[in-house]
C-alpha cells in the first residue's frame, strides 16, 4: 500500500506521519517512511540544489529536478518496497508538482502530467492526506522555528503559496476519493484519528 502526504510548508505532515507510521509499527506492519524530494542518495542530493537558497533555478529546470528525483525514489526505493509487500508512506509525490511547478509557477498542467507518468511509470499512491493550512498560518509557524535558515522554495513568497494551495483544493476536488482534505488546524490527535479511521478501512478492504 502506497500512501502519500501533502500539503504547503509547515502544515503538519512530518508530525501525523511520525503518529502513523509509529501506530502502524506498533500493530507490526512493515512501513517504509520517505520524503520528496529525498529517500535515496541520488535525490538528497537533486534535493541540496533545489533548496539552496543561492541557486537561480528556471522554473521548467526546478520541475525537471523535481521529477528526476521522483524517478530515482520510485525505481530505486519505492517499487521494490511496493512488491515486497511493504507500507509506503511518503511526505511528498506527484501533487507537489501539480501544486508547486504547476500552479505556483505557472507551467502548463499537461507538460507536469506528462513528466510525472514519466518519472513514476503511472504509480498513483492509494490514499494521500492533504493537511490544509493557510500560507498565512504556515508562515507563523515557519517564524516559530526561526533557528532554521530559510530555504529557495519556502523564499518563493507568499502569494505562490496561495497559488499551491489552490492547487491542492483543485485536486481534491477533482479525485475526492483518493486525495483527502483535512483541516490542518485541528488538533494532531484528532488529525491522527481521522487519518487513522482512513487506513485502516483501506487495510480491511485490501485484507
Ligand atoms: N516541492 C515542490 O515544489 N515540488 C515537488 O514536486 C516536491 C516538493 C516534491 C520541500 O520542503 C519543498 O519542496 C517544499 C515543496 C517543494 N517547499 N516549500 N516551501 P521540505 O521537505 O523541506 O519541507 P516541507 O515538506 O515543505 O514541510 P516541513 O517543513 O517538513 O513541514 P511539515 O512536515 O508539513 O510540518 P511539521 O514539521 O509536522 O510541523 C510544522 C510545525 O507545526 C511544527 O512546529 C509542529 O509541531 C507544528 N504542528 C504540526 N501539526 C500541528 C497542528 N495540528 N497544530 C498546530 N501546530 C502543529
Amino acid at each position: 500500500m502506497f500512501i502519500t502526504f501533502e500539503g504547503i510548508d509547515g502544515s503538519g505532515k512530518t508530525t501525523q506521519i511520525v503518529k502513523l507510521s509509529e501506530r502502524l509499527i506498533a500493530q507490526n506492519y512493515d512501513v517504509l517512511s520517505l520524503r520528496e524530494p529525498g529517500g535515496n542518495a541520488i535525490s538528497e542530493k537533486i534535493r541540496e540544489t533545489l533548496l539552496d537558497a543561492g541557486n537561480d533555478i528556471a522554473p521548467r529546470a526546478e520541475l525537471l529536478l523535481f521529477v528526476a528525483a521522483r524517478a530515482q525514489l520510485v525505481e530505486k526505493v519505492i517499487r521494490p518496497a511496493l512488491l515486497a509487500g511493504k507500507l509506503v508512506i511518503c511526505d511528498r509525490f506527484i501533487d507537489s508538482s501539480v501544486a508547486y511547478q504547476g500552479f505556483g509557477r505557472g507551467i502548463p498542467m499537461n507538460e507536469v502530467q506528462e513528466c510525472n507518468k514519466i518519472a513514476t511509470g503511472n504509480l498513483v499512491p492509494d490514499i494521500t492526506f492533504f493537511l490544509d493550512l493557510p500560507p498565512s498560518v504556515a508562515a507563523g509557524r515557519a517564524a516559530g522555528r526561526s533557528d532554521e535558515k530559510t530555504d529557495r522554495m519556502e523564499s518563493s513568497g507568499e502569494s505562490f503559496f496561495e497559488r499551491a494551495r489552490h492547487g491542492y483544493l483543485k485536486i481534491a476536488d477533482n479525485e475526492p476519493k483518493r486525495f483527502i482534505r483535512l483541516e490542518a488546524r485541528e488538533n494532531p490527535e484528532i488529525i491522527h484519528e481521522k487519518i487513522w479511521t482512513y487506513v485502516s478501512d483501506l487495510i480491511k478492504k485490501r485484507n
